[in-house]
């Protein structure tokens, strides 16, 4: 075997400019490891250690690696049985075909078709979190890291026993989500895992770890860690499937003084009440890393004035996403000003090209809120045209990739009063109101409910909304449930529950009561008043799933 790389510190890549692979990178990188990027066929054929990190849809990952003359190098290097790892789409294109891109063959190296999932409405798709990987066996490739949760993201996946069926001995792990599919696979030198290892925190890296030294990738683990199989049923769906996640948020703008500051409103007003100051609660690097570090599952970042100014040459946004990306290995999300804009120079910047400087900075996923607002009325009024800011990046890099930020508030009804909005009554029954969406960071109100701008928003092709509540923001009295369980029940995409966290059991309540995918908290974070270890613990003692 030709060993150009890997032995010396080098591992190959394929990027063929579908999406983001700058997390992959910064995760290798953060290993001691450098990368040669694949530039023609020759550096496939020449690699000793090949990883695949396949981005977008499984027709638009085959189409490219036919147009650049991969498939050749690539279907010959893994029937040579040489070691590679294929990633999320990376282990797709393995296979004949997928009902992603009908009619699109596949490498088929191994045989059979990558299927939608097929699961009850109260389990969402696209899948987002984290879930269990349970081993068949003993790998040098899962070594130390059995039985952990890892980030998936996707709506295709393998059913472990077809797979099995096909292809005996090949699945290494699997989980669950409604029914039992493959995370792992192994056959050979041949790895692909379901899940992001470069998103998974340390679990994540130790498995690329264990795959990028690895002399013999098919031998024996020197060691075997004594791990016990955890049954995959349906009704251990708790166990081995969704956990709940925990998302930190920092709200980002310039202080006075012109430094980006973390800060935090009150109902969306940042000012403190005495100087009128924008409130400094630390520094967006440090934050973000402290959140990792305590067990957060998700960082989300938002550039709370970015309807001000020009979004994309908002540099330190940018070189703050640079910075965390390079230390903090679980999803980030970025909102604020991503949309249409014409510069100063009179150059006319797409929301695609905005969402797009933003990934490859290290964001995972981008979120949208008054653009979004904007698109879903022009959806209501005209229906879909393909145009919309949701479209066009959802298009590009996949719905996973698209959140979209709902901020309402509520608009009270007189008695007598009606409206064609989605109503909800206070809990003593005498007030009715509905929850008005809202623009350019709640200062502004639109005719659209918030029920109105999730479906079109899911129909848009968003892949999550990001819930808040402006009267619960930074109150502390917990969650608004009735809003979050009338939002959730109108979609068929995960929930992230925002606003209004004050202790911890807030979050337990909410996934309690709503059913929701995830909660984000931002204040309680900030002022230190729990840790999200802290929430963590608490979810755990409580049942709620949880990656710990
Ligand atoms: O409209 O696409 O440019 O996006 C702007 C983004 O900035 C939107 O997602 C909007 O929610 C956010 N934003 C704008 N102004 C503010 C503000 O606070 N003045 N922040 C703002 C919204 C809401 C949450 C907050 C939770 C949890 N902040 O991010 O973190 O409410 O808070 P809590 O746990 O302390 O209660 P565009």
């Amino acid at each position: 075997m030709c060993a150009r790389h890997g032995s010396n510190g080098e591992v190959t890549v394929l990027d063929y400019g579908a999406g983001n692979v700058r997390s992959l990178q910064n995760a290798i990188e953060s290993l001691g490891f450098n990368i040669h990027w694949v530039n023609d066929a020759s550096d496939i054929r020449n690699a000793s250690k090949l990883i695949f990190p396949g981005v977008g849809s499984f027709g638009a990952a085959m189409h490219n690696l036919n147009d650049r003359g991969y498939v050749d190098a690539l279907t010959d290097y893994l029937k040579a049985d040489r070691p590679f790892l294929g990633i999320c789409l990376g282990l797709h294109t393995l296979f004949e075909g997928s009902e992603e891109s009908p009619g699109v063959p596949g490498l088929g190296i191994l045989p059979g078709t990558v299927g939608r999932f097929r699961v009850a409405s109260h389990l969402k798709v696209p899948h987002i979190g984290w879930n269990l990987a349970s081993p068949t066996r003993d790998s040098i490739l899962l070594a130390g890291v059995e039985n952990k949760r890892y980030y998936f993201v996707h709506s295709f996946r393998l059913r472990a026993d077809d797979v099995e069926r096909e292809s005996k001995g090949s699945v290494l792990a699997t989980t669950l989500h409604g029914e039992e599919y493959v995370a792992v696979l192994q056959r050979g030198h041949l790895c692909a895992t379901q899940f992001h290892p470069e998103k998974s925190g340390s679990a994540g890296l130790r498995l690329l770890d264990n795959f990028l030294r690895a002399e013999d990738l098919a031998g024996t683990p020197s060691t075997t860690t004594a791990f016990s199989r955890v049954p995959t049923t349906i009704g251990d769906n708790g166990k081995i499937g969704l956990a709940k996640r925990v998302v930190a948020c920092l709200d980002v703008r310039e202080n006075d003084a012109g430094d980006l500051v973390v800060t935090k409103g009150d109902q969306y007003d940042v000012r403190d009440k005495e100087g009128g100051h924008v409130r400094n609660l630390g520094k967006p690097v440090e934050l973000a890393e402290r959140y990792y570090n305590e067990g957060a599952d998700e960082v989300c970042f938002l550039n709370i004035t970015s309807f001000r100014g020009e979004p994309v040459s908002e540099a330190p946004m940018l070189e703050v996403l640079r910075r965390v990306s390079r230390r903090v290995f679980v999803p980030l999300c970025i909102g604020g000003g991503i949309r249409d804009y014409i510069d100063k120079e009179g150059v006319h910047h797409s929301a695609l090209d905005v969402a797009a400087t933003y990934f490859r900075a290290g964001a995972d996923k981008v979120s949208l809120g008054s653009d979004a607002v904007y698109a879903a009325e022009r959806y209501y009024a005209s229906g879909m045209d393909g145009a919309s800011s949701i479209e066009t990046i959802s298009h590009v890099y996949g719905a996973q990739a698209v959140v979209v930020s709902i901020d309402p508030r509520r608009v009270y009804l007189t008695d007598g009063e009606s409206t064609r909005h989605n109503v909800l009554h206070s809990s003593d029954g005498k007030k009715r109101f509905w929850y008005q969406c809202t623009v350019k960071g709640g200062r502004e109100g639109r005719d659209i409910d918030a029920v109105e701008l999730a479906v079109a928003a899911q129909k848009l092709g968003a892949g999550e909304i990001l819930l808040n509540c402006m009267d619960e923001d930074g109150q502390k009295n917990g969650y608004d449930h009735e809003l979050i369980r009338m939002v959730r029940s109108a979609v068929s995409i995960p929930v992230i529950a925002s606003s209004g966290a004050g202790k911890a059991s807030h979050f337990t309540d909410c996934f309690d009561v709503t059913e929701v995918e995830a909660a984000l908290a931002a204040g309680i974070f900030h002022r230190g008043t729990v840790t999200i270890n802290e929430v963590k613990q608490h979810m755990f003692s409580h049942g709620t799933p949880v990656r710990r």
